[in-house]
């Protein structure tokens, strides 16, 4: 890996990019992270080789204090993702069937809260913000977000009953909608570019956030395969194909079911369509308000929404490679994507 520096000093031009205040990093962590593996990722922020994956330089201090500091309880869900794997559509829709004898679609907080304000990203918003967050007042059951990888979350999300929802992409599909979504990021404050070759070069070596990706996957896979009623495996390609159906299996899996009569009444196919990619994006809060007030623009995170967009971008020689490197990743797994 030729592009890795071992450089040892902290960019200070680092920003928290997602949006709020970065946490002072006790000098023990500061000797760890400054012994980490480094690249050069986009221009806001470098990879740290941690715990054998890719961990974004601006959310490090906020995943060793989670790592060190979270107590799971038995009733909360975790929802579990690879990057641009469908995050924000899967907050919507668990915050939905959680939430739904709270209130209506009518009066859902989803009309005027973006996704990732209702169920945070436990790490890099709380953790990043401050080292010992306040979860008390969070309604129970707890909705959490992450992107760690399966062998790095904290002990007491094992050790619990609490349950893991994962959902990941087909890898071409999320190449492609994670390099707009940082080309997107960038030019609103630099005014640099990165290739699509020079990103597709790394992403083939492992090197993305939260990345080797097919190390993110078998992780989860082999767990769901070990224990399915903590960890439910999704795929972004299936929830497309068949939304209404993995709903109902989504609510089944969180000890939720939905009742006959609600099924009858439709109630499964208007929340499939209220957390649709059309509704979402047309929702004045995505159209034109930023994560946490001042991180990237809310409508980034509804670009296209599709299946396939990858063939609009990839040669048939990158995809080949990419897929021919999937395969030998995976092998033996059984794990397969729609494309
Ligand atoms: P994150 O992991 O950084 O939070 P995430 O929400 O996973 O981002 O990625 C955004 C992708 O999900 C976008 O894909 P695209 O670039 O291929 O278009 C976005 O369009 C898609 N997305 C967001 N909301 C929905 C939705 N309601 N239904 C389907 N896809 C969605």
């Amino acid at each position: 890996m030729s592009n890795i520096s071992m450089e040892k000093t902290v960019d200070d031009s680092e920003k928290p990019l997602f949006g709020g205040l970065m946490v002072e990093s006790t000098d023990q962590n500061q000797e760890i992270v400054l012994s980490l593996p480094r690249v050069k990722y986009w221009d806001h922020f470098d990879l740290l080789q941690y715990q054998r994956f890719w961990c974004p330089s601006v959310f490090i201090h906020g995943i060793i204090a989670f790592q060190k500091h979270f107590q799971a309880l038995d009733s909360d869900i975790m929802l579990i993702t690879f990057p641009k794997s469908g995050t924000t559509w899967l907050k919507a829709l668990v915050y939905t069937i959680v939430n739904r004898s709270r209130h209506g679609l009518e009066s859902s907080p989803l009309l005027s809260i973006n996704p990732h304000e209702l169920v945070p990203f436990i790490d890099a918003h709380l953790y990043t913000q401050n080292q010992s967050p306040d979860l008390e007042d969070f309604p129970t059951p707890r909705i959490f977000a992450t992107h760690m990888p399966y062998a790095s979350l904290p002990l007491s999300i094992l050790n619990t009953n609490c349950r893991i929802i994962y959902l990941c992409r087909n890898p071409l599909d999320q190449f492609i909608s994670e390099w707009h979504f940082f080309h997107r990021v960038q030019h609103t404050q630099t005014t640099s570019t990165h290739s699509l070759d020079e990103v597709f070069e790394k992403i083939c070596q492992g090197i993305q956030s939260f990345g080797p990706y097919w190390e993110h996957i078998l992780g989860f896979w082999k767990a769901s395969l070990e224990q399915p009623n903590k960890i439910l495996f999704l795929k972004y390609e299936d929830l497309k194909e068949d939304n209404v159906l993995y709903i109902k299996k989504i609510a089944d899996f969180l000890g939720c079911p939905f009742s006959e009569e609600e099924v009858i009444q439709g109630v499964v196919e208007e929340m499939s369509k209220f957390c649709s990619f059309e509704n979402m994006k047309n929702l004045e809060v995505n159209k034109s308000g930023r994560m946490m007030g001042h991180g990237p623009e809310y409508n980034i995170y509804f670009r296209k929404g599709e299946v396939g967009d990858w063939k609009n971008y990839l040669t048939p020689q990158m995809s080949e490679c990419l897929e021919k490197l999937m395969e030998e990743k995976l092998d033996g797994s059984s794990l397969t994507f729609k494309k």
